[in-house]
């Protein structure tokens, strides 16, 4: 039994627990609490109770509730779901006499059925999906903190294998580098060296003979004495360059040790043609931000597609392969809508801005449902069309790329799951992204996903999920908490563990969380764009004024609402969709119940748009009507502005530097934000961030160094947090300054596309040469989820695509 509970037991404290539990049942005897509520219903409790302010902290009972992320009372038991460290989970159940069991998870699954009246043991066993077996032969990470740095790990563990046996590892190597072509171009190592006895020698001897060479010497001109000894392009670009690359072989093949595997596995030109996959949205380069489904998903492709041709271009020209010819392709894949609403979405193949050779390639959904496949579908509809998209996108693909990718990256579940088909069909390497999601967004979305279905099915999505997830050789997250929380707080892979989609399976083992296929490599923002409010020299003085108009003075209903008493006075900043969850109807209620930060400051927010004619979309438009019921209620006219307006990026940029001219500051009040583009967009620009201590900025803000954390459910605590620092820095000037650039260093330091894309491209390559030399055999999980998409996925799709039909 978990140390803290049966210290609670075995204590005064037991008593305390029980009037805990009485005062629980006194609002119901049949409840689900989650973490939250638990902590209120707790600390209501301590007040009643008129503990001492510390006993939260300091008792058993406060620590054990701290650690319970579920609480439900079924009558006369308790059931609570202790996750006492991070990606550990245990439940109990408390009887009426204070006897405690464990359960395991199949009996905590059932308990759950049970709570919502889906447990039917009399009619059989509920399905259940366990992936656990197939991750029992592969190596796992042992210490959670190490949990996300999987290459790291991986790279170790399998050279430590494979250099134990010298012969094994020789062979490795010749074989992989015999691997190697570009579009019929023999790269690194070709017939003259037949074995890996031969290739030691020929090392040696090609070092020899380029250490001769003058360090500049381009590779043309001597390529064809390398090609007798056996050495095709590929190894560098100068002589010096091949020198190296040689010696880090040589090296290897003497005395290998996993640091030399990976330098020269980051100088192997493995990497042309990359996929990224995200199919939902309107994915444009204009007039799609802020519709629905496309907000930063979008941004982080297209910026990554940028900075991953970028970074081939200079690996590829570092190989010495530029003059041969070769040239990266990046091709972005998303869906084409013939009802193309103003924007390119109807274009088969729109350049990517900013590329060389980089494209968005968009295909159409099958025309088997024209009233539906025509138009723009919300994310929560398009699984019937994926499988056969999937087959017409491969199509296109080998087109465009003359061949087949080397990499497929998919994005959120759709992209995700056609990331799988593809890298199926093709035999290629998948990794995965998922900005966030949904599963972890609604709260008990699956124990009610019955109730939900008709508007979001879940059960397809979730059973998406499981697929791709377990299917990825790779998964980029882009936060170490999106794998696996926080102490107090589940992570979004984490949650699909195990959980219960009553009547239709129970997950068991939805995904191995210690598995070294999680990499965090967080995005970066476009510098080109987002630059610090001081580069005074790369703004455009025009532009600065049009901006500061708009935001603080411009009268236009159809753009903006409200007008300030006081422009002069500090503002404070948010930019977002007007998703619930993004909660900026949060942010003004909080706004509205501080005078005193109405003295202060003035509220200024970019969100969409303005009317509800203008939306179809149910959450914009309750949204919307809050906004104003909002404003209305706490006389907010004269202390807001709300600009309806979807700017181009270029004047986004510039939002931010015009709000740092004015030392405003930037808030960020998501109920919960997976990562959190805006807050790096804000903190380059040199804006003083709070941003919700509920996701991804956890991990980029550090706080009170160079932003802070706001816990947006706390409205006065919100308040007061800003007032304070607003009340700081007009008592000492210099702080906003000191707070503002700290958040721009903390921007550059961690979170560039530079830093993103190279550790990309390498954990790629080094997933490559395992996937090549282990000759993993990933066959029979790969079965495992092939039967789940046919058993459970397509029937599932089939019948939301008959729904459609019936329309
Ligand atoms: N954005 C924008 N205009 C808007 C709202 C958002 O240009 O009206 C951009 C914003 O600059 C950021 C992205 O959309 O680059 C939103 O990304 P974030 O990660 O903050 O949230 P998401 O929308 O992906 O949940
Ligand atoms: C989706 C989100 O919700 C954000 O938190 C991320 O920043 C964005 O995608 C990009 O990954």
């Amino acid at each position: 039994m978990s140390e803290l509970l049966q210290a609670v037991l075995e204590s005064k404290e037991k008593t305390d627990l029980r009037d805990f539990i009485d005062l629980l049942r006194r609002e119901g005897s049949h409840r689900y609490l989650l973490r939250n509520d638990i902590l209120n219903a707790f600390s209501s409790f301590c007040q009643d109770q008129e503990k001492s302010l510390d006993y939260p902290k300091t008792s058993a009972l406060g620590r054990l509730i701290y650690y319970t992320q579920e609480l439900i009372l079924e009558y006369e038991s308790l059931y609570l779901i202790v996750r006492p460290e991070i990606a550990k989970q245990e439940s109990y159940r408390i009887c009426d006499d204070f006897s405690v069991e464990s359960l395991t998870r199949q009996e905590l699954l059932d308990v759950r059925d049970r709570y919502v009246n889906h447990y039917n043991p009399e009619e059989g066993d509920v399905f259940e999906i366990d992936f656990q077996p197939f991750y029992d032969y592969s190596p796992i990470i042992k210490d959670s903190k190490n949990i996300g740095r999987g290459v790291d790990f991986l790279n170790r563990y399998m050279s430590s294998k494979l250099f134990q046996d010298p012969n094994q590892w020789l062979t490795a190597v010749y074989n992989f580098l015999s691997l190697h072509s570009y579009n019929g171009i023999t790269l690194l190592i070709n017939g003259r060296i037949q074995n890996q006895q031969q290739l030691s020698a020929q090392v040696k001897l090609a070092l020899t003979f380029v250490n001769d060479l003058p360090h500049n010497k381009p590779y043309e001109d001597f390529r064809f004495d390398l090609q007798n000894m056996g050495f095709e392009p590929g190894w560098g670009n100068t002589a010096r360059r091949i020198k190296e690359s040689l010696e880090i072989l040589d090296e290897l093949i003497d005395s290998p040790d996993n640091k030399g595997l990976e330098a020269f596995l980051s100088r192997i030109p493995m990497i042309f043609k990359i996929v990224l996959v995200s199919v939902h949205g309107w994915f444009g380069q204009e007039g799609v931000l802020g519709r629905p489904d496309t907000g930063g998903q979008v941004v982080y492709v297209l910026d990554q597609a940028r900075s991953l041709e970028k970074q081939l271009e200079e690996d590829i020209e570092l190989a010495g392969l530029t003059s041969l010819g070769v040239k990266p392709k990046v091709l972005i894949l998303s869906r084409l809508i013939p009802n193309n609403d103003g924007t390119r979405c109807n274009e088969r193949l729109e350049k990517v801005h900013g590329t060389e050779n980089g494209w968005i390639l968009r295909v159409p959904f099958r025309e088997n449902n024209p009233n539906v496949t025509q138009d723009w579908i919300s994310r929560f509809e398009i699984w019937p069309y994926l499988e056969t998209y999937a087959i017409d996108a491969e199509r296109e693909i080998c087109a465009e790329l003359e061949g087949k990718p080397n990499l497929i990256i998919g994005n959120y579940s759709d992209g995700n799951l056609v990331a799988f088909l593809l890298a199926r069909r093709l035999n290629v390497t998948q990794f995965n992204v998922a900005h966030a999601l949904e599963k972890s967004k609604y709260l008990f979305s699956n124990l009610y996903w019955q109730d939900l279905e008709e508007n979001y099915h879940f059960s397809i999505q979730f059973t998406a999920d499981l697929i791709a997830m377990n299917a990825a050789q790779c998964i980029i997250s882009s936060t170490y908490q999106e794998i696996v929380g926080r102490p107090d707080s589940v992570g979004q892979y984490e949650s699909y563990q195990n959980f219960t989609m009553p009547d239709l399976y129970h997950v068991v083992n939805g995904i191995e969380l210690f598995s070294p296929k999680f990499n965090v490599v967080p995005p970066g923002v476009n510098e080109n764009i987002y630059f610090p409010y001081k580069n005074t020299e790369d703004r455009i003085p025009n532009r600065i004024e049009q901006v500061e108009e708009l935001l603080f003075y411009k009268e236009d209903e159809s753009q903006v609402f409200g007008k300030l008493d006081d422009p002069s006075k500090r503002p404070l900043f948010s930019m977002a969709r007007l998703d619930r969850i993004k909660n900026l109807t949060g942010l003004v209620e909080c706004f509205g119940r501080s005078p005193q930060l109405q003295e202060h400051c003035n509220l200024i927010l970019i969100a969409g748009k303005l009317h509800v004619s203008e939306t179809t979309d149910s959450e914009e438009k309750d949204e919307i009507e809050k906004m104003y019921r909002l404003i209305e209620e706490y006389n907010l006219q004269g202390k807001i502005r709300w600009l309806g307006v979807r700017l181009p990026k270029s004047d986004s940029g510039e939002v931010y530097r015009v709000i740092a001219d004015h030392h405003g500051i930037f808030v960020q009040p998501a109920l919960f934000e997976a990562f959190g583009l805006t807050i790096l967009e804000a903190m380059i620009s040199g804006l003083p961030t709070f941003g919700t201590q509920f996701g991804g900025p956890l991990e980029i803000i550090q706080d009170q160094v160079n932003g802070f954390y706001i816990n947006p459910t706390n409205l006065e605590e919100t308040a007061q947090k800003i007032l304070d620092f607003v009340q700081k820095c007009d008592r000492n000037p210099e702080l906003w300054g000191e707070i503002s650039e700290k958040a721009m260093q903390r921007v550059y330091t961690s979170y560039t596309w530079k830093i993103h894309t190279t550790k990309l491209l390498s954990l790629a390559r080094i997933y490559g040469f395992w996937n090549f030399t282990s000759q993993e055999n990933r066959e029979d999980m790969l079965r495992y989820i092939e039967s789940l998409f046919y058993l459970i996925y397509k029937p599932r799709s089939q019948a939301l695509l008959e729904q459609h039909q019936g329309r």
